[in-house]
């Protein structure tokens, strides 16, 4: 008798479970769905705030070379996502984990997409580097004085075939972090000397700018791959909308 009943018991418990347990599953597709849903939302009203009562000044004009030697200045991304990234290729941690993390980004962004990837092996062709890309990621170099150009082309291609780097000169450099409201430091001996060792202590951000090249978010460390890249995503779903229903405004009415 008492056996049975603790049978008994152990099948309520069971059962008990197993309908707690479905009760969680079915909660939490529920509550995924709708932080989807919401996240959309989010992204689609952030962006449209932007476009009416002007964005943050974040990025600007910059005139800079790029790892093939090439003068290049913001005007040629035109037409294009810029992942904007300032880093150093000296960095001992930060930059290697965040440039990894943006070569998954990438990566995962022209999966989904279906989007042409840069062919590698088209590295020496000027131009072709980032000419297909719908989203060009580019690296900054916060450390001009150590990071030449060939050491920024090697260092880029670990990461992913379609890093873009530039440089400049300080000033060049100053400019542009200025105008992306990026903090480095230039401690003296990154400026003056002969000496090699010393860091520079510089934000971590990824910027994202849209075709016109302007500002829409900036992604910091905590964020995951899959976070920026469900951002980027829905920026992206945003920016295309918003562009159907200007061409549309802009179309005469019929009569
Ligand atoms: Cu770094």
């Amino acid at each position: 008798m008492r056996a049975q009943n603790r049978n008994r018991e152990q099948d309520f418990s069971k059962n008990t479970w197993r309908s707690a347990a479905a009760l969680a599953v079915s909660t939490a597709l529920f509550v995924a769905y709708f932080q989807y849903e919401k996240f959309n939302a989010s992204v689609q009203r952030e962006m449209q705030q932007n476009a009416q009562v002007g964005r943050p000044l974040v990025g600007g004009p910059f005139s800079l070379v790029d790892h093939h030697g090439r003068p290049v200045t913001d005007q040629d991304f035109r037409g294009k996502w810029m992942l904007v990234y300032f880093g150093y290729t000296f960095c001992p941690d930060v930059c290697p984990e965040e440039l990894e993390k943006m070569g998954t980004v990438i990566d995962a962004i022209t999966a989904a997409e279906g989007e042409a990837s840069i062919n590698s092996s088209s590295a020496n062709d000027d131009v072709a580097q980032y000419q297909h890309a719908p989203l060009v990621p580019l690296f900054i170099s916060c450390d001009p004085k150590r990071d030449s150009i060939a050491s920024i082309k090697e260092y880029l291609a670990q990461f992913h075939p379609t890093f873009l780097g530039l440089t400049g000169t300080h000033g060049q450099i100053k400019r542009v972090a200025k105008a992306y409201r990026l903090y480095y430091s230039a401690p003296p001996k990154a400026v003056d000397d002969d000496e090699t060792d010393y860091l520079v202590d510089h934000s971590i951000f990824f910027y994202l700018m849209d075709p016109e090249g302007k500002y829409v978010f900036h992604f910091g460390r905590n964020e995951t791959a899959e976070d920026v890249v469900a951002r980027i995503t829905a920026a992206r779903q945003a920016y295309a909308s918003y562009a159907v229903d200007e061409a549309k405004k802009a179309a005469p009415a019929r009569t």
